[in-house]
């Protein structure tokens, strides 16, 4: 009981620290993306939003970081299917910073299913079946600090802490 509301203190303590201007979401262009010259135009939206992007990478991932990532899913029908897609050419995964960056990402994708997704959205406008639905988008914000330190490990190396000159431009 005093560990569980430890925890979730500790929980609540961390998302207020996160949250804000510093809110981080992590982002990657499944392989279908890559193979469908989507990796400019998808940067590009994300840039011009005004978010500002602290860490990117081209990996063609192993099987075990993708159960890794989707193991919340693993359960699924569809999830041998999903491993396979993914593992199927290079992605690019990306970390995004600023407010609200977790809930606006989710927004900026779309729904799950693009069939559900408004035009303008990405999936609403560059695919169509739920299987290849071309990009990822952290759900919470904590599962956007687990996927980001699974994909960028040495936090240090891999995400860049930098100012951006837009910022007093973008932020009143
Ligand atoms: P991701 O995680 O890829 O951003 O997708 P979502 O967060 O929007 O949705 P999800 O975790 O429920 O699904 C993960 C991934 O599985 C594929 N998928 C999903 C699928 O192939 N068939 C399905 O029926 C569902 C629900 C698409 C996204």
């Amino acid at each position: 009981m005093v560990l569980c509301t430890f925890l979730t203190l500790l929980q609540f303590l961390f998302e207020f620290i996160m949250s804000g201007k510093n809110e981080r979401t992590f982002i990657m262009i499944k392989p279908d993306g890559v193979q469908r010259g989507l990796v400019g135009k998808i940067v590009q939206r994300f840039e011009e939003k005004g978010f500002k992007l602290v860490a990117m990478k081209m990996v063609w991932a192993e099987e075990d970081l993708l159960k890794k990532h989707y193991a919340d899913l693993s359960s699924k029908p569809f999830f041998p299917g999903l491993v396979k897609y993914m593992s199927s050419g290079p992605v690019v995964p990306m970390v995004w910073e600023g407010l609200n960056a977790v809930k606006t990402g989710r927004f900026m994708l779309g729904e799950t299913n693009p069939k559900d997704s408004a035009p303008g959205t990405i999936r609403g406008d560059y695919c169509i079946e739920v299987g290849r639905n071309i990009i990822h988008g952290s759900d919470s914000v904590e599962s956007a600090t687990k996927e980001i330190n699974l994909w960028f490990p040495d936090k240090k190396k891999d995400v860049v802490d930098w100012a951006s000159w837009a910022e007093k431009w973008i932020y009143e």
